[in-house]
């Protein structure tokens, strides 16, 4: 596959903000963002959200970060550092995305600056890290302001009550997520059994493309979607087009998944360490 451009060493290369959750164990969160933007070559900028107790068998529980500290930490880096895109994890709270979109408004960044909401509800184990009072807020106050929202089938059931089993249901899918609000809603589709491969169906209110991937037999997934909307926030950071910036993404976490590793005594992590062999 290629890969984005690469700056020259002490040149600065383009900086993208997670607005997303720690996770200890190292596998998804901010961890599995930073590793991405890493070995694609770009700088991390990050506003932690919340801090969770993790393993490679579950989250054990989570602690919120006050949410003067989430805007402070991105008013930070965005009027001293400038950020090229951005993109949201867990926030866990309604008070903390309603922080995260005010932020995203008054710095003047909405319609300006690539912006990427994965809308994370739970884990893969099913352990919430969103209040499920919160999810009218990320529908109606994060998604407006969002460039691409990218949720798997367990969200898109949560966020626009569609169970989707096939290729018609996705589309149906991808139109009620767009008539909330962001530019264009991306429909994974990797937990779809009734498809061979793994099917994702983007929708910009006009025209759908739809990525297709082998579906890659492991166990070891962990961070899978962050590592997707982490890569298409890396893309659009360097210019592309959002079908150009998703196809991308699709292709890195392919890769990252082929390249995952056993880690404890659960599921592991997939992985961006491939970018590192010769
Ligand atoms: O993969 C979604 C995710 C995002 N952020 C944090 C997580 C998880 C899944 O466990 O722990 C902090």
């Amino acid at each position: 596959m290629e890969l984005l451009p690469l700056t020259p060493p002490a040149q600065t290369p383009v900086r993208v903000l997670t607005i997303a959750g720690s996770d200890s164990g190292g596998g998804a969160g901010l961890q599995a963002d930073m590793r991405t933007f890493a070995l694609l070559g770009v700088h991390s900028l990050v506003a932690v959200t919340a801090v969770t107790v993790q393993n490679s068998l579950g989250v054990k529980g989570f602690h919120e970060i006050p949410t003067a500290i989430i805007a402070g930490q991105i008013a930070a880096v965005a009027t001293d550092i400038g950020v090229q895109a951005a993109k949201t994890g867990m926030l866990a709270s309604s008070a903390i995305i309603e922080t995260v979109a005010g932020s995203w408004r008054d710095l003047g960044l909405a319609g300006t600056v690539p912006f990427v909401v994965d809308p994370v509800c739970a884990s893969m184990h099913g352990d919430p890290l969103l209040h499920a009072s919160a999810l009218d807020t990320l529908r109606t106050e994060l998604f407006p302001l969002a460039t691409l929202v990218t949720p798997n089938l367990d969200e898109v059931r949560l966020l626009v009550g569609i169970d989707v089993v096939d290729a018609a249901t996705q589309r149906d899918a991808a139109r009620a997520l767009h008539d909330l609000g962001p530019r264009w809603a991306l429909v994974k589709g990797g937990h779809l059994r009734s498809a061979p491969d793994s099917p994702d169906v983007l929708y910009d209110g006009r025209e759908f493309h739809t990525f297709d991937a082998p579906r890659v037999d492991t166990v070891h997934d962990h961070g899978a979607g962050d590592t997707l909307a982490a890569a298409a926030a890396c893309a659009l950071a360097h210019g592309h087009p959002v079908p150009e910036a998703v196809g991308f993404a699709k292709a890195w976490v392919t890769a990252c998944l082929r390249a995952a590793y056993p880690l404890g005594a659960g599921h592991g992590p997939v992985s961006a360490l491939w970018r590192l062999q010769e």
